[in-house]
């Protein structure tokens, strides 16, 4: 209880420079319509490395609150490894949250339980909040059943994390990303629960409490409420729709 809701908008390589520009500065405009609070909620983007900076000004002059985060960063602090982001430059840079161990990672860069592992050291260690992604293929799901690989990524995860530390978990089905197929709701609870449960015996009951759990995988407009009625389903972290400017708006206002 008492977990305020996140609406994560993950935007990937998309929108290149004058695009975030533009897409920004309508997203602050809708956002900002009185009629229409969000109050309730708090709203993250995460947009491309390169972007982060103008898109923050432009928002602050809009005096708008929104938070901010990269989609990656290094292990290491600083030093010779070329094209890599560190969490000091991401802290410094105003942003509050890193995403980690998201599945196109995964796969396409081969990153291990092991690294995802020490990527959400690194976070801590910077005053960065994880979003630390985990979930299933639709091979897994098959052979293991619904929430065994997830529940794995997430206990490998937070192997060194301390019981009080502040992080974000993000439920994404591999199945369901960027496919328009999302799991049921009640999918999506089932294996938040576990998570939790997860939460409470590796951290604390209090950490299991606080943490807030996301689900991610083809959330829209038109099924985010279904998510956010469950109990243990504290928002979503939302791709290919973060980057429609009446859908976002429209998921950040869900009305359950
Ligand atoms: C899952 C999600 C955002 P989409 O990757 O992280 O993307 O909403 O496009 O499925």
């Amino acid at each position: 209880g008492g977990r305020i809701p996140l609406i994560a908008g993950n935007w990937k390589m998309n929108l290149d420079h004058l695009q975030s520009i533009a897409f920004v500065q309508k997203l602050a405009w809708n956002l900002k319509d009185a009629s229409h609070s969000y109050s309730d909620v708090e709203v993250a983007i995460f947009p491309p490395f390169t972007d982060l900076r103008s898109v923050q000004t432009l928002i602050s002059a809009d005096k708008l609150e929104l938070a901010y985060g990269g989609q990656d960063l290094s292990a290491a602090d600083s030093g010779a490894y070329t094209g890599e982001i560190s969490g000091q430059f991401l802290a410094k840079l105003d942003c509050a949250y890193v995403i980690i161990g998201h599945s196109e990672r995964r796969t396409m860069h081969n990153e291990t339980d092991e690294v995802v592992a020490a990527k959400v050291a690194a976070a801590l260690k910077h005053g960065l909040v994880p979003v630390l992604c985990v979930g299933e293929t639709a091979e897994d799901l098959e052979k293991f059943g619904p929430s065994a690989v997830p529940v794995a990524q997430l206990k490998a995860a937070l192997v060194g994390v301390p019981s009080t530390a502040n992080i974000v978990v993000a439920y994404e089905p591999v199945w369901a990303i960027g496919s328009g197929q999302a799991a049921t709701p009640e999918q999506a609870e089932n294996v938040c629960a576990a998570l939790r449960t997860v939460l409470a015996e590796t951290l604390s009951d209090e950490a299991a409490a606080a943490t807030r759990i996301l689900y991610g995988g083809s959330v829209k407009s038109g099924n985010i409420a279904g998510f956010m009625r469950e109990p243990n389903v504290d928002g979503a972290l939302v791709g290919g729709a973060s980057l429609d400017l009446d859908e976002f708006s429209a998921i950040v206002r869900f009305k359950k």
